[in-house]
């Protein structure tokens, strides 16, 4: 009753009170609705509604309706989009230091990537976020990358010379990929499906629940797995939003974005478990490049490795490493 009143009082006035109810967040992410990060998107959206009770509503928009992933970063900047999910490797022309997730070979497994991700060296990171307009939530699992291509199997480290890579927006990856003689081309997560069809590009690279639920398939005849780098994705929201949430509902956020996470990478790993085997199913030719193979490419990359490595905060690289020594003895 007494908002209905309020409702019709703003009516007349010719203004509209800004009630709680009124909070909408929209929710941007680069993958298709059935990938990992749809899934994780409408996770975060239930929980956000169950916890809030209503109050907070989140819409999401996949398939990089709201942009690709620059494009959404530079809009949570503005205040012109609420929240996203992305990958780390385009916040790296902000903060360099968030470079240090794209060096390769740096966790062998999944449970370094949470132990570090999650403790200290990660939440650290997060932090710098808040001095470039942004608040860094949680790490979301994108996954170990793998390599597909339309040209040949590729089994060795030679085999990736002069094949035109595309490459997501970061420097480390670019660098990298030159090193092993590939011609690495940078370009937006939208473009690629369409860039692969054209033959603009050769092949690509990403986690092999991407690389199935974006049907890259239908596009790219092989598939090597080389687990070279391990990509979390980052929960993001805007920070002049943010500032003007109550401290209740910021932490109603906070907890459902937790619950995300934990949700997502669970979901990842076994959607990751089935990926290869249904992309055999699509008629993919799969290649697992050997150990010393693999230890070919790391010695190729191993200059820009060391060149990405000294370029980082001391204390963001030491805290890393701390942070895996930690795991790796435990
Ligand atoms: C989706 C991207 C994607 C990433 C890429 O927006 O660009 O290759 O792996 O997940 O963030």
């Amino acid at each position: 009753m007494k908002k209905a009143m309020l409702a019709m009082l703003a009516l007349a006035l010719g203004t509209v009170p800004a009630l709680a109810q009124d909070v909408t967040i929209r929710f941007g992410y680069g993958l298709n609705e059935e990938s990992t990060q749809g899934e994780g998107a409408r996770f975060l959206a239930k929980e956000i509604d169950r916890l809030s009770e209503g109050r907070l509503k989140m819409d999401t928009f996949g398939g990089g309706t709201l942009g690709p992933d620059l494009q959404m970063q530079n809009a949570l900047i503005g205040g012109a989009q609420e929240m996203m999910v992305g990958s780390t490797a385009t916040l790296v022309g902000l903060i360099p230091d968030f470079g240090v997730w794209d060096v390769p070979f740096l966790f062998a497994n999944e449970k370094e990537a949470d132990h570090v991700l999650d403790g200290p060296a990660g939440q650290a990171l997060l932090e710098t976020l808040d001095a470039q307009g942004l608040v860094g939530l949680v790490y979301w699992e994108n996954g170990f990358r793998n390599l597909t291509n339309s040209v040949r199997p590729i089994a060795t480290a030679e085999d990736l010379a002069g094949i035109k890579l595309r490459v997501m927006q970061n420097p480390v990856f670019l660098d990298t990929f030159a090193a092993t003689g590939a011609s690495p081309i940078p370009l937006a997560f939208s473009e690629l499906f369409t860039a692969l069809e054209m033959r603009t590009v050769d092949g690509q690279e990403n986690p092999v629940t991407t690389i199935q639920s974006s049907r890259f398939f239908e596009v790219q005849k092989y598939l090597t797995i080389t687990n070279h780098v391990y990509s979390p994705w980052i929960v993001l929201a805007s920070k002049s939003w943010w500032d003007g949430l109550s401290a209740a509902d910021q932490e109603v956020i906070r907890q459902a974005a937790v619950a995300s996470r934990d949700f997502e990478r669970e979901y990842s790993r076994a959607a990751s478990s089935k990926a290869v085997e249904a992309l055999k199913a699509e008629g993919m030719e799969v290649t697992v490049m050997t150990p010393e193979e693999l230890a070919k490419v790391a010695a190729m990359a191993d200059p820009v490795i060391s060149k990405v490595t000294g370029a980082l905060s001391p204390e963001v690289w030491n805290a890393v490493q701390a942070s895996l020594a930690e795991v790796r003895t435990a």
